[in-house]
This record gives C-alpha cells, sequence and structure tokens, in this order.
C-alpha cells in the first residue's frame, strides 16, 4: 500500500472510530440509566422488574446493508439522520405491566428525548412479533463537543425475547421464505407466550398482595434497611419522630 493511501485509510479509520465511539457512550449512558432504575427498584420495592439487559452497536457492515437497502448516500451525517439503530439496548423485563413502567421511567427523564414510539404489544406484527420500541436521544459529552445520539431501544418479556430469537433464527436459516407451515406454528406460539405471560403477571399480583400484608405485621422487616450490602436498622428515637409527626 502507498504511503499516501495508508494515510488516507489512517484517517478513514479514525473518523468512524469517532463516529461508533458515539454510539458506544450513548448505550453506556443508557445502561446507567436502566441499573439505576433496576437498584431503585430493588431497594424501594423489594422486587426486580428487569431480567437483564443487552446492547450492541451495529457492525459497519450492518450499517451498510441499510444504507443499501434504503438507498442512502454514504456520509456519517446521512447514516446519522437514516440509520435509527446504530445503538440498540434491550431490556427483558418479567412482566408486562414492567414494560410500560420502564418505559415511562425512561421517557419521563429530562435529558432523554424520545423520538417515536412503536407498540408491537398493543399492536403486535401480523407474524406475532411483540415489543415496546423506543427512539430515544441522549446527550453525550465528549472532550470537545456535545452531540445528541440516538438509541433504539426494545423492551419485552422473557417470553417475547424467546419468541424473537427462535422466529429470527428461522427466518435466517430459512432465507426468509418460511414455510406457511412453520410460519402457522410460530403465530400460535406468540399467541401462548402472551397467554403465559398474562397468567404469571395474575399470579405475581396475587402473591404480592400476599406478602405486602405478611411484612406489614412484621415490625423487624417494615425498621430495616437493606442498602448494598449493608444493613441498617431505623434508630428508635427517628421512629418516635415519625410518631410525633402524626399528633
Ligand atoms: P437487528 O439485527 O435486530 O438489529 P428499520 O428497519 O429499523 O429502519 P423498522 O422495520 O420500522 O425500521 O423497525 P422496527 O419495526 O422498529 O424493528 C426494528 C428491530 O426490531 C429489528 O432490527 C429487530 O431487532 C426487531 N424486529 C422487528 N420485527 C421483528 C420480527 O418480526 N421478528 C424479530 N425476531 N425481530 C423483529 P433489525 O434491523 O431487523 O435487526
Amino acid at each position: 500500500m502507498a504511503p499516501y493511501q495508508r494515510e488516507r485509510l489512517k484517517r478513514f479509520k479514525n473518523e468512524i472510530t469517532r463516529f461508533m465511539m458515539m454510539y458506544k457512550f450513548a448505550l453506556s449512558e443508557m445502561e446507567t440509566k436502566v441499573e439505576i432504575l433496576k437498584e431503585e427498584f430493588q431497594l424501594l420495592h423489594d422486587y426486580n422488574p428487569i431480567e437483564h439487559t443487552t446492547s450492541r452497536l451495529k457492525s459497519p457492515e450492518g450499517i451498510l446493508k441499510k444504507i443499501h437497502r434504503k438507498d442512502i448516500d454514504i456520509t456519517f451525517s446521512d447514516i446519522r439522520n437514516n440509520v435509527k439503530d446504530i445503538a440498540g439496548l434491550r431490556i427483558t423485563c418479567s412482566f408486562i405491566s414492567d414494560i410500560y413502567r420502564i418505559s415511562d421511567m425512561l421517557q419521563q427523564q429530562r435529558d432523554v428525548t424520545v423520538l417515536e414510539v412503536k407498540d408491537y404489544i398493543e399492536d403486535p406484527k401480523p407474524n406475532g412479533y411483540q415489543s415496546l420500541h423506543l427512539l430515544i436521544e441522549v446527550p453525550v459529552f465528549m472532550s470537545d463537543r456535545e452531540e445528541q445520539v440516538i438509541v433504539e431501544i426494545q423492551i419485552r418479556t422473557i417470553a417475547m425475547d424467546f419468541w424473537a430469537s427462535l422466529e429470527h433464527k428461522i427466518y435466517y436459516k430459512y432465507n426468509a421464505s418460511v414455510p406457511s407451515h412453520l410460519l402457522q406454528e410460530l403465530k400460535e406460539a406468540a399467541d401462548s407466550a402472551t397467554a403465559l405471560d398474562k397468567k404469571m403477571e395474575r399470579i405475581h399480583n396475587e402473591v404480592e398482595g400476599v406478602k405486602e400484608e405478611r411484612l406489614e405485621n412484621l415490625e423487624e422487616e417494615v425498621t430495616r434497611l437493606d442498602i448494598n450490602d449493608q444493613r441498617f436498622q431505623i434508630p428508635a428515637a427517628l421512629l418516635e419522630l415519625i410518631d410525633s409527626d402524626e399528633e
């Protein structure tokens, strides 16, 4: 390779690195936000609404494929404006109500701008696909500039996630022409997943009700604080203050 070509390649590589880095930082920011919500929930409600999160940066090859599919010019600004899922965060929740709870909490944050919400739970795709999709923008602060960066967030239950990963595998295995009996079975499986989600949530709500009643009767539990690995007891003097407040 001629030296001038090497130099151009080096400059181009730097540009791509800067471009992808922006999305990586936006993802890290969103992951921290979700982690905080998760811990806060666990501490306040003794319950974790998030099973797990995964994040991914779209590969340059994946970006190129989308550019060709959408007939977009290959410039960084056109890619930024048209490929909205370069940074992707997937949040898997325990129950359907958790999906909306997490979505509302994220949308309410001051530095989050919501660009689009697609509710494939309320309105599933014809193949049975369900998930809540949010396109949001967050500010990323770097040493010499601030950028608004788009992140695609998919929020779904474990059952929806299980279904989507199987469907994705089948779709690729058959190179998009999936036999009709499999499509039919996938649709039935999606309906079963919905029924399972609803049943699990109903059982969960009943058990939570019993748990709360039991805890209310246990004074020791009510006056105990568990934060991180530390356990604190609310001092009696503080508890007296609550009593005197009410008088
Ligand atoms: P990957 O590898 O998961 O990123 P877009 O194509 O994003 O410009 P579209 O089609 O309106 O526009 O996006 P939508 O409906 O929000 O869906 C985008 C992503 O949702 C997909 O990303 C999938 O991850 C997921 N998704 C949507 N529909 C289905 C489906 O029927 N089955 C499965 N398994 N996943 C789905 P990509 O870009 O396809 O791929």
